[in-house]
């Protein structure tokens, strides 16, 4: 560092891994974007390094401290840590409202000038959110302020996690198909499956994917249908009749169903701009399907008493107001009428019906998806914005 040089902003961010991988999806990116362009000095607190190796291979499973990346991650195992003044960060944020170390927080309390500390909460197109976004809330005991961001669809909250270069690189894929074909080849996907309405498929294992597949078998027109490994494996073995692994493949009328390799991080990015239709789930895939511009169906993640509904309908009525077919699967994938999957000839039709409307409103949905995109991009990026929040207090 030059002599009259500010040291870089520097910044915590903690992230407990609850139950799969959209925590850690959504703090790796926003660590990685915050280093690669903010210059900004991440220091990454992760409790579950197994479940961060899944989206990030150079991960060490058994180091306290590592650079990755630029970033530094370190191993979060515990409660217990005592920490100084000196090593608290400019700026801290719990992601999701995890409770980060009491002795990390007293060192906080002691720190001048004050540090800014925020809480990084969960997306949901919900009204309510744009109220809540950047409200403060007092320590009960000690002289610290701790503030809500929210990521959102609108101006009034922080927007989306979005790279700045995400776009060019999307184009410049997308306009060759050489790199798409070679891009799904070295996943062991054949000509014939590219050839077919390539979809990929990353649900929860509740998703109703055996009427799906039972629906894309006996469908007129082929589909490809790709898996990342380790999703929904009981009902991906159920169409394989073998065990759902990397590489795994069998067709069966009009379907062909691959299981692929869970790849990188910013190799999904390429897959879901690779295929033609893409099935995301959580938090973080739902938003990269947004910016990939193909036709997307969210599985929501699953709540208590059809809580996730409720942010389904949020959604579906700012995204999907003139999708109608769109709409109305999307209900269905979420399992919000009366499931009665399989047995019953006209649940079956029912699939029949819902899928033949939403292959003939899909170029609409390609449409609708490059307007939203140019309106997502209007809100600034929610790195942008949350760093513009968090320097307004320096
Ligand atoms: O894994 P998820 O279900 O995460 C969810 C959500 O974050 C939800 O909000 C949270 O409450 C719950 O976890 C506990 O889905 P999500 O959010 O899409 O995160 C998956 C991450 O995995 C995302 O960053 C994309 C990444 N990924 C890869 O890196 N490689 C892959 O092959 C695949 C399929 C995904």
């Amino acid at each position: 560092m030059q002599p009259n040089e500010k040291p870089a902003t520097s910044l915590a961010l903690f992230c407990k891994v609850v139950d799969n991988y959209g925590d850690i999806g959504i703090c790796w990116r926003l660590a990685r974007q915050l280093q690669d362009e903010h210059g900004i000095a991440v220091t990454l607190w992760v409790d579950d390094l197994r479940s961060f190796q899944r989206i990030c291979p150079p991960l060490a499973l058994d180091a306290e401290l590592q650079h990755v990346a630029g970033v530094t991650v370190r191993h979060w195992r515990d409660q217990d840590g005592v920490f100084a003044a000196a090593d608290i960060a400019d700026i801290v944020i719990e992601f999701f409202g995890c409770d980060i170390p009491p002795g990390y927080i007293a060192a906080m309390a002691e720190c001048q000038p004050r540090r800014v500390w925020l809480n990084l909460e969960g997306l949901s197109a919900e009204e309510w959110v744009e109220g809540c976004h950047t409200l403060p809330s007092s320590h009960p005991r000690l002289p610290l302020t701790k503030y809500f961001f929210f990521p959102g669809f609108t101006a009034r909250t922080g927007g989306l996690l979005c790279e700045a270069a995400l776009e060019q690189q999307r184009l410049r894929f997308q306009s060759d198909p050489a790199q798409a074909a070679g891009f799904l080849a070295q996943l062991g996907v054949t000509a014939a499956e590219m050839a077919a309405l390539k979809v990929s498929l990353f649900c929860y294992p509740q998703a109703p994917i055996a009427a799906l597949f039972d629906t894309w078998e006996h469908a007129e027109h082929a589909t490809a249908c790709l898996v990342p490994e380790g999703v929904a494996p009981e009902a991906i073995a159920a169409f394989l009749g073998a065990p759902a692994v990397a590489g795994a493949m069998r067709r069966r009328g009009s379907l062909s169903v691959r299981v692929l390799p869970f790849v990188a991080q910013p190799e999904y990015d390429k897959l879901l701009w690779a295929c033609d239709l893409n099935f995301v789930r959580g938090e973080d895939s739902v938003v990269r399907a947004q910016w990939a511009g193909k036709p997307f169906v969210w599985h929501i993640y699953p709540q208590d008493e059809n809580l996730h509904h409720v942010k389904l309908r949020a959604f579906l009525q700012r995204y999907a107001s003139e999708l109608d077919s769109l709409t109305a699967f999307s209900w269905r994938w979420n399992g919000a009428v009366g499931q009665t999957e399989g047995s019953s000839g006209k649940a079956q039709a029912d699939w029949s019906a819902l899928w033949l409307s939403f292959q003939s409103e899909m170029p609409d949905m390609v449409r609708r998806a490059a307007g939203w995109r140019r309106e997502m991009h209007e809100n600034g990026d929610l790195t942008g914005n949350l760093l513009a929040f968090a320097r307004s207090f320096c």
